[in-house]
Formats: structure tokens, sequence, C-alpha cells
């Protein structure tokens, strides 16, 4: 029978499900091997073939894997907590519960269509019950947690409680607020116990604290930095505002060092780990304390502001100090003349986004607050500004400004005629210094003379010594806010007495999401979960805000590991057995986000001895972008600039005036529009005229993000409908580096089928029969076969699936050549091949008599070299020095009769033109040259 791709499919799919073929197994003694895919967040759209790319290449790698003798956890879920279904039920009312089940029917039907080889047994969502009891869990050791500086991981509560009982506060060295406060262990006593979970709470490696969030009240949602464009929100375009909030946070902070030194033991893109250490931005310097000039100033608080700087070898040329406009004593230092030029300039800062502050380096913008300090080490008084260049969330706040030294402090002096002292003989004033230019000090004191590493030293020492400085290491890294004024995320297992945070009890969990009856903001502007009734904790009000997206999948790879049970996130067992994720495939748009979080949650979890490994992915690839590749077709603009209905074919557009539009590339082949098609394709062609080129309408090209605006976006069910799974598995490898970003081509599928065609031909006769013989196969047959059986091999242990895809082709064609039907070598072929094109394969290794189970767990064939030693060389031949041809000699003859063969040979007599040779030189293996 011809090649029924369709009854094929759909019978090895169901075979699949019915038999479990591809459950991993718990107990087993092959080596394990774990292949993860990011998990999607069903979206009402569905898959375009964009979706599936990373998601076949881990599959290919998935099945290869099996064959190669290992047990393979390959699993699947859904991060179905998320915005689209929350607006989605905002507009409609319908749950986003519902919403989001009808989704993942939709995914789940057509991810199975592709054919992957998912252990659905084990199928995660991050919004059921059952897994979000354990995203609360995992929250409540780290409210039960804090870290330990010395130790270097973290310690449970109770432990420090015990310090604290003990010793008070001394010896605790922690990563924790900074106003935690001193004590010793009877003043810890004589705290209540409110005043002690206060205290507790500035330790906790998740806490509140007040933070300055992007706040938009039309969406009744704080939004992250990218969500928000020029003070606007991206989405609908509503005001942003700045607002201090009480909110969730995670100390993260707390991992910097870990994350950073964690990135050179695995195995990932560089760009990526390049982005993950930007992020953390870890920076060498020294943290100085000037002395504010009590002559005008003398705040209750504090008599010094702190200043962190990378360059405090530059200290003699600070002219000026710079605070943010958020510092706290921004407004004991503002003297009453400068008052109404500092609050203007707050009330300015206000409007714009930590971002945009980073961003805008040219315009200098400021204001003096009256107020100086003194500089310590040379006693000079020093102006102090506010300015929105500095942040108020990143090393003290403050800046020693030094305008010899920095560009931007360059620009502020100039901007306020404040003197530049030069503090290198070598330095252009508009230019950052460059320490590893090795200039010398001038106008520096004690530091005259020095090159940068002695005069950093020495200034250091100075200021230890004066008690006023000190190196210190800072990240550019925030804690993590971990909190929505959403309703469709995870509760958080906490409840408030007496204005403190309590978490519920364990056997309490999960705390269900209540029902509300609308999924908006309450009256009076708490969240959405404020409308829950008789939603309360017999000891206080529930925590309002639900958990932010990134929560359920910043472990859930560990639950796939142990997927149904009720006692623990994952048992001990199935931990110690999986350990890790070998391989795990997803998007680079993860890089600061859900890959950095999993890699915390991960050194917290393995802290706490709950996990085995202190990285969760060894191995990371991000597959590119599968672009859009729109058409366009032209509408003719006639002479008064109006549009027509009639359209000129592309090789044409340059005679007439046009204007270009979108067309569906469904009804696009090959460029070729179809033009029945188009005129049903919308009422307003169904009179449409053309000027066509060849009797044909080409339409133009371009390629775009695939979106469903630009008419560019393709099905895999179409396709799949039209040449099945294994054809669109292998063009999607087909179209390039799986790394690489590419645009959507439909134009070469119709060759991949046709290549499987032809794959399926070996099997048959000329009638379509099944028709296989147990002959021995021949060398030229074994060549073709370990050719490819070592190339595949290769290629997938390197992840390079697109090349494979065209050594498949040349075998098929070499095989076919040959009119191969041995059973020996098609039999090895369809094991090679079926990570690619499984159901094809199944469906042939049933024929060729393996019975009726499957050939996900046979044997990859060994590659034997034997059969691709040469037994010819294509040896060049040359006359005086000249090659004229290549002949192809058996290997065995020797130099003689080698002579006696090219000699022959009526190409050679033909150039000799009847000519007798002087001499011919005949190197074995290597070449025959003839002198004339
Ligand atoms: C004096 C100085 C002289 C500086 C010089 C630089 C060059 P990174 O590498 O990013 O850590 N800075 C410190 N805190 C700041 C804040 N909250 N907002 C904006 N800028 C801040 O940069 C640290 C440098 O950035 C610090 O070193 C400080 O300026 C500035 F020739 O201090 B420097």
């Amino acid at each position: 029978m011809d090649y029924q791709f369709k009854d094929i499919e759909q019978k090895w799919q169901q075979f699949w499900a019915d038999n479990q073929t591809f459950k991993a197994e718990d107990k087993t003694d092959k080596p394990k091997y774990y292949v993860l895919d990011m998990f999607p967040y069903p979206s009402g759209a569905g898959l375009h073939v964009g979706h599936p790319l990373g998601y076949i290449a881990s599959d290919i790698f998935a099945r290869y894997k099996r064959l190669k003798g290992f047990n393979v956890l390959h699993p699947m879920g859904y991060d179905s907590f998320g915005l689209p279904a929350e607006q989605y039920a905002i507009q409609t009312g319908q749950h986003p519960a519902v919403t989001t089940e009808a989704n993942i029917a939709t995914y789940r039907r057509q991810l199975d269509q592709i054919g992957f080889s998912f252990d659905w047994s084990r199928e995660v969502r991050t919004s059921s019950p059952d897994y979000y009891k354990w995203t609360q869990w995992i929250f409540m050791q780290l409210f039960n947690n804090w870290y330990n500086k010395d130790a270097d991981k973290a310690q449970s509560i109770a432990k420090l409680v015990e310090h604290f009982e003990k010793n008070g506060s001394a010896g605790v060295n922690a990563v924790a607020d900074e106003e935690i406060s001193s004590f010793t262990a009877d003043e810890w006593e004589a705290k209540s116990p409110n005043e002690q979970q206060q205290e507790l709470l500035k330790y906790r490696l998740t806490y509140l604290r007040e933070s300055t969030v992007n706040w938009c009240p039309a969406l009744g949602t704080v939004l992250a930095n990218d969500e928000v464009k020029d003070g606007f929100s991206e989405r609908g375009g509503y005001p942003v505002e700045q607002k201090k909030m009480m909110q969730w946070s995670m100390r993260i902070t707390a991992y910097a060092e870990r994350l950073l030194q964690g990135l050179d033991k695995i195995d990932w893109p560089e760009p990526l780990k390049e982005m993950q250490r930007n992020w953390i931005g870890k920076s060498t310097g020294a943290s100085v304390k000037f002395p504010i000039d009590a002559q005008n100033s003398k705040p209750a608080t504090q008599n010094y502001i702190e200043v962190f700087t990378t360059r405090v070898d530059t200290i003699f040329g600070v002219t000026f100090l710079v605070i943010a406009p958020e510092h706290e004593l921004v407004a004991e230092l503002t003297s009453p003349d400068q008052k109404a030029g500092i609050d203007a300039y707050i009330i300015q800062t206000k409007k714009k986004s930590e971002l945009d502050r980073m961003a805008d380096a040219k315009t200098v913008s400021g204001a003096f607050t009256g107020s100086y300090v003194i500089n310590p080490l040379n006693n000079e008084k020093v102006p102090i500004y506010i300015a929105d260049y500095v942040l108020a969330g990143y090393g003290t706040g403050a800046v020693m400004a030094v305008p010899s030294g920095d560009q931007r402090d360059f620009l502020f002096a100039r901007h306020f005629s404040l003197p530049v002292i030069p503090i290198l003989d070598t330095q252009d004033i508009t230019v950052e210094a460059d320490p590893t230019k090795e200039g010398r000090y001038i106008n520096s004191d004690f530091i005259n003379g020095l090159a940068y590493k002695e005069a950093t030293a020495a200034v250091v020492a100075k200021l230890e010594a004066l008690g006023l400085g000190k190196a210190k290491v800072n990240f550019r890294m925030r804690d993590a806010i971990f909190g929505r004024q959403r309703y469709w995320g995870e509760p958080v297992p906490v409840y408030f007495k007496e204005g403190l945070p309590h978490l519920i009890s364990e056997s309490d969990l999960p705390l269900l999401l209540p029902e509300v009856d609308k999924y908006l903001p309450t009256e009076s502007g708490e969240p959405p979960l404020g409308r829950a009734e008789g939603w309360k904790h017999p000891e206080g009000d529930y925590e309002l805000s639900t958990m932010p997206g990134w929560a359920g999948s910043s472990w859930y790879w560990y639950r796939y590991m142990d997927a149904h049970n009720d006692r623990e996130f994952a048992s001990k067992e199935a931990i110690a057995y999986w350990k890790d994720v070998d391989l795990y495939i997803g998007g680079s748009e993860h890089a600061t986000g859900h890959l950095l979080y999993s890699r915390f949650w991960n050194k917290f979890l393995k802290d706490i001895d709950l996990v085995v490994e202190e990285e969760p992915f060894k191995k990371l690839i991000n597959q590119g972008m599968i672009q859009g590749r729109s058409n366009f077709v032209y509408r003719l603009i006639d002479e008064e600039g109006r549009g027509t209905n009639t359209f000129v074919s592309h090789g044409l557009i340059g005679r007439y005036k046009t204007s270009p539009l979108h067309v569906d590339v469904n009804i696009v082949e090959n460029e070729v529009l179809n033009i029945n098609k188009f005129k049903a394709w919308r009422e307003e062609y169904q009179d449409a005229e053309f000027i066509l080129e060849n009797g044909k309408y080409i339409c133009g090209v371009e390629v775009e993000k695939m979106s469903k605006s630009k008419f560019n976006v393709v099905n895999p069910d179409d396709l799949i409908a039209r040449y099945g799974a294994d054809t669109l598995r292998m063009y999607e490898m087909f179209l390039g580096p799986l790394e690489q970003s590419k645009p959507w081509n439909t134009n070469g599928i119709e060759g991949v089928f046709k290549f499987l065609r032809k794959f399926w031909r070996l099997f048959h006769n000329d009638v379509w029969e099944f028709t296989v013989t147990g002959a021995e196969p021949t060398k030229a047959e074994l060549k073709s076969l370990h050719k490819i059986i070592r190339k595949v091999e290769e290629d997938i242990e390197r992840f390079s699936f697109n090349t494979s895809v065209s050594s498949f082709m040349i075998a098929i064609n070499e095989l076919t050549d040959l009119k191969c039907n041995n059973r020996k070598v098609l039999q090895d072929l369809v094991v090679v091949l079926s990570a690619y094109a499984p159901h094809i394969c199944e469906e042939l290794w049933v024929m060729l008599g393996n019975g009726a189970g499957t050939l996900s767990y046979a044997a990859y064939p060994k590659f034997n070299p034997a059969y691709l030693v040469e037994d010819e060389f294509a040896y060049p031949v040359s006359i005086n020095g000249k090659t004229k041809m290549n002949l192809n000699i058996s290997l065995s003859l020797e130099s003689k009769e080698i002579e006696e063969f090219v000699l022959a040979n009526a190409d050679v007599q033909r150039y000799l033109d009847g000519k007798q040779p002087k001499k011919v030189i005949v190197v074995k293996g290597r070449i025959v040259n003839m002198v004339v």
C-alpha cells in the first residue's frame, strides 16, 4: 500500500497512549536521562508552527536516548496561572479555571498530533490545588529560613531564635534587612512575641517590606519595569505611578554570589550566562562615610552620608555629592531657601520609571539641598545635590561625584558650574578614567605619584583606620518582589494578626483559591481576593495578594519526578534517582526571570537538604524563534489616489502606483496567489480584478513576527492534515540549526514528504506490495547504512538536527539506487530514523516482523567502521603535471597493475593522442603521473 500517513499516525498515537509506552520507570538499573521542555502557558490561540520547534528537538533527543539504553524522563505540563485568562474573566465573567481547562484541551490535542513521547502520567498544572499546595509549602520553608553568611547557606529560623536566646544578636552574620537591631539575650527575652516576630521578619528569606512599585490604578496591579513604557502601561496605555506598597519579597540577593559562581559549572549558551552575570551585576568597590557639615544642618537620624563607589581612588577629585531624590535624609538636609526647588524636583522625578532614569544620560537635572558634607580625607566642604541619575535602590543611594573621572558627574558639574579637579596625570577630563592605563595621581595628597592598585589600597586602608570606609562588594540585583494584586495565582499561605504575618498550619494546605463575584479590585482598592465572602482564617485576615507568575515554574521539574505524591513535593528516592535535568530546551526570553528564580529556589532547596544538586539544569539550549513569512498583494491606486479593487502582480508593481496589503499565507503557494480562494477570503474581494504576469498572480514576501494581524500564522494542524506529523517533525528540523532564528517557509515541506514516501517505497515493490528479502547485504548497502548510523549519532549528540535530515535524504537515495530491499539493512535504518519520524518507523518495524510491540526501546544500531573502509580510490591522473581526470582503481592493485589499467583506459588514450609516455610514476593510493 502507498504511504498512508493518516492511518499510521493515528494508529501509533493510540498505541502509545494505550500502552503508556513512554512512562519513565522509577526503579531500574538503567542510567537516567532527564529531557525537559519549558512548559507552555496554555493561551487561547493554541500552537503555531513556531511553538513545537524546541519540543520536536527535545523529543528526538529523548527518543534517541531511549534507543541508547537510558531510562528517559520526558514530561510535559502547563504553567496555567496567568494574566490572559484573568483578563478574559474580567471581560466575560468566565472563571479563569474554565478558560484554562479549555485551552489545555486544545494544547493537548495539538501536542498529541505531533507524536511526542511525553510521559503524560506525570503531567503537572501549576493552577491545580494538588500542585500549588507544594508551591505554598515551599513558600513556607522560605519563610522559616534565613541566610547565614558564615555557613554560606540557609538555616532554620528556629536555630536563629535559639541563638538570640543564648547570645542575643552578637555573632549573627546574616543577609538581612539594613535596619536589624543589636540586642543581648536578656533584651531578646524581654521583647514581646510581636516584637520578636517583627525582628525575625528582617531575616526571613521571604519577607514583607515596603517597596517602590510601578502601580497602575486602571489595571489594579503592579507592573514589572518592562511592562511600563514612558510612564504608561504597555498593555492598554494606562498611566502608571511610582507607589510605595507593602509587598512580599524573596531574598534572592542572599544567593547572588552563588548564582554567579554556579554559572561556571553549567553547560549553557554563553550569551545567556552573560545576561545573568549582568543582571546579578557584581561590582567590587568601597563604601565611604562623608560626615555632614553641622554648620548648615544637623539631621537627627544620622550624621553622615554613606556612598558606594567603585573608584575610591578618586576621592581627592570629589567636588560634590549626589543623593537620590528618594534618599531618606533629603528632607532634613534641605535648607529653607532651597525647599521650593527640591520639592519641585522630587515631583518631577516621580513621573519617571527607574529604567527611564538610567537610560537618560544626556539631559542633566538636579537640585541643591543647601547642605554640605566634609571629605574625610582632605576636610574640604562638599555641596550635596539631589539628582535622578542616582538610583535609590542601588548601593547606598548616594554617590561621591568626581567630574574629572566620570562622564555623568562631569556633565552635571558643567551644568551647575561646580569645580573639576584633575587627579590623574594622563587623563582627559571628559573621558572616564581607565585604571588599566596606569596614570599617576596628582592633587591627591598621600597617593600622589602612585598607580591605580596601590592608590586604591592606600585609600581603603586610610578610611578603615578612620572608621569611615571599607571595601565592599555590591550587587545590582535586587530582592525579587513576590506578589501580584490579582486573582488567578497561588494564594499566599499567610494570615495577619495584629499587623504581623503568620503562616497557616501545614495541615491546612493547600490554601484554596476562593470564589469571587468579580475578578476586579474591591471598592477600597484591595485585590480581588478581598471580595471572597467568608474567606477568613480563624486568627485573622488572609493575605490578599497572590503569588507572581514565576512561583509555580520555579520548582516544577521536581514535581515531574514524583507527580502524584501527596505527602511530599517529591520523594527523597525519586529526587536521589533523577537528581537534575540533563537537557533543558526553551526560549532565551526567560534568561533573567524563570531561569534565575529556578536556580535560586533550587539552591535554597539544596541548603535545606530537600534536593541533591546545586544547579537544576545541567545543559540548556535556546531554540531560535520561528518568524513569520508574510505575503503581500498590491492594490492599484487610481489617479485621485483612491484604492481600487484591482491587484497588481509583484513583478509589475514598478509600473503602477500601488499599496501593499497582507494576504493570508494559507491561500498562497510558492508565492502564487490562489485567485479563487482570495476572492472567497473576504467579501470585498469577490469582484477583484488582477493584473497578472505570465498568467499568474505573484505575491510579495517579507519576514516578520508570526502574528494573527499579519495573516502569516501557520497552524501545525493544517500541515499535519496534509502531510502528517512525521513530515512536520522532519521539516521543522530541516529549516536550519536549532538555535538560530529563521523564517517559516512552507515551500520546502513537499520535498520532505516525498522523501518519507521514498523511504516507504524502499520496503515495497512497484505495485506497493511489502517486499523485503532475507538476502545478505552488499558492501555498498552496508556502507550507506553505516554512514547514516554514524552521522545521525554524531549529529544528535551535538544537537545538530538539521544536518541529519539531509543525510537521511542522501542515504535513502543511495539505497534506492542500489535497489536495497534486504531486511538486515532496512531494519537498522528504521531504528536510526525513528527518533525523527517515529510513526512511519513503528509501522515498518512491525511489518518487518518484530511483533506488535514498539521499537522505542530497541537498540540503536552499532556503527562498524569496517564498512566504511574504502576499497577503491579515485586516482588523479596527470599528464606533464596537469591533472586530467580521476580514475576509480581498486586499492588492491600494485603499481605495475595500476599503470596497465591506466594506459588501457580509452580517455587516457585520447589524451595521449597515440604517443607513448616517456615515464609513468605511480604512487600507490595517491596519484598517477605521466611524462610525455
Ligand atoms: C565615584 C566614581 C568615580 C565612580 C569615577 C565612578 C567613576 P557599578 O560599576 O555599576 O557598580 N553609583 C553608586 N551608587 C549609585 C547609584 N545609586 N545610582 C547611580 N550611580 C551610582 O558603578 C558604581 C559607580 O556608580 C560608583 O562609583 C558611583 O560612582 C556610581 F571616576 O563613585 B563612582
